[in-house]
């Protein structure tokens, strides 16, 4: 066998042994096509989604880092000194920072994220300034049990799920992930969380196909992942990026929609794209202040406060395990 050959077949050997390889399998076997939105997350989709927060279109990200410089006196003064800060899908952990200007006597800071490369430059970021605080990451899924050090195991946590990175989960699933968030934060774990909220479709749609075109980069470097990662052929030429509003679920949906009738192979399979089938590559689910509180309650969570902007657009919550 040539150089060339073994190097390609071991190339697809790889890309059959990745962690990733199943889940795509399985999504693009479906009558709706789905690939999880946590895939959008490669460096390349970590940088664009930090220029998405740059966004005008994009009020989340401002309005949230607005409302925490107000409530970051009120969150602290609930914050245990030698309290472990752990956020959820941490990517650059700009907002982090406005909570740790507030909390200089946290024991450590322990964000995760699936991102090696947002993980990384965070970490070093943070460590020139806040050379005393310890930063402890983690690579990995958030919905795994949570591991900290032997030596913080008896400290008070609070939890940081900024963004509104619950609103990309169905509501079950939410509910799940926010179970799964009491138990590892434990007896008197707080949880302080940003959700969107529900706002008129003029504005949702363009926060999600904005004019410049970040959007639909961010949502088409999927498929330039798998083509990478998996030796997938995506022709991206051949796909648009979609947002879509469905009123009924309270919901954006992002999707990739085939320009044409085509095939895609992928891992040895061949899956067929009429023009117009789309991909659905994302949900990003609006709620009601009253809506969100009653699936923290469902999760086991009391609520103790929430803070919003004056335009009602964006909500942050500060749960705890009640008595
Ligand atoms: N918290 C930041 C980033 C939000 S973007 C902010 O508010 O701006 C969502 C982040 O969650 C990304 O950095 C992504 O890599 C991470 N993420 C998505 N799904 C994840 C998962 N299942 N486990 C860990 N991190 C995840
Ligand atoms: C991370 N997550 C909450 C963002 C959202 O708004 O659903 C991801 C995103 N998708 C498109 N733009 C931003």
């Amino acid at each position: 066998m040539s150089q060339i050959a073994e190097k390609k077949l071991g190339g697809v050997q790889d890309a059959a042994t990745s962690p990733i390889a199943q889940i795509v399998l399985d999504g693009l076997s479906r009558p709706q096509k789905s690939l999880p939105s946590f895939l959008f997350y490669d460096a390349r989709g970590s940088d664009l989604f930090e220029e998405i927060t740059r966004l005008p279109e994009y009020y989340p990200t401002r309005t949230e880092a607005a409302i925490l410089a107000e409530a970051a006196p009120a969150i602290a003064a609930h914050t245990p000194p030698g309290a472990v800060l752990v956020e959820y899908g941490s990517g650059s952990s700009r907002k982090t920072e406005i909570l740790l200007d507030a909390l200089p006597n946290l024991a450590a800071y322990a964000p995760i994220d699936v991102s090696q490369s947002a993980l990384a430059e965070a970490s070093a970021r943070l460590g020139r300034r806040f050379p005393t605080l310890r930063v402890i990451p983690t690579l990995g899924d958030f919905s795994a049990p949570l591991i900290l050090p032997a030596s913080l195991s008896r400290r008070p946590r609070t939890g940081f799920f900024p963004g509104s990175t619950i609103g990309n989960f169905a509501p079950a699933d939410a509910a799940a992930l926010l179970t799964h968030m009491a138990q590892g934060l434990g007896d008197g774990g707080r949880l302080i969380i940003g959700v969107d909220l529900l706002k008129d479709v003029s504005i949702l749609i363009p926060a999600y196909d904005d004019a410049a075109g970040v959007t639909a980069a961010f949502n088409l470097n999927i498929l330039a992942r798998l083509n990478r990662e998996l030796g997938a052929d995506f022709d991206l030429q051949s796909f648009r990026h979609e947002a879509r509003f469905y009123a009924a679920e309270s919901r954006i949906e992002m999707h990739l929609v085939s320009r044409r009738r085509q095939k895609i192979g992928l891992l040895g399979c061949l899956f067929p794209l009429e023009a117009g089938e789309s991909i659905h590559t994302e949900n990003s689910y609006k709620y009601s202040i009253a809506q969100f509180q009653a699936l923290a309650e469902l999760a086991g969570w009391s609520c103790r406060r929430v803070w919003t902007d004056d335009g009602d657009l964006f909500s942050v919550h500060e749960l705890d395990r009640g008595i």
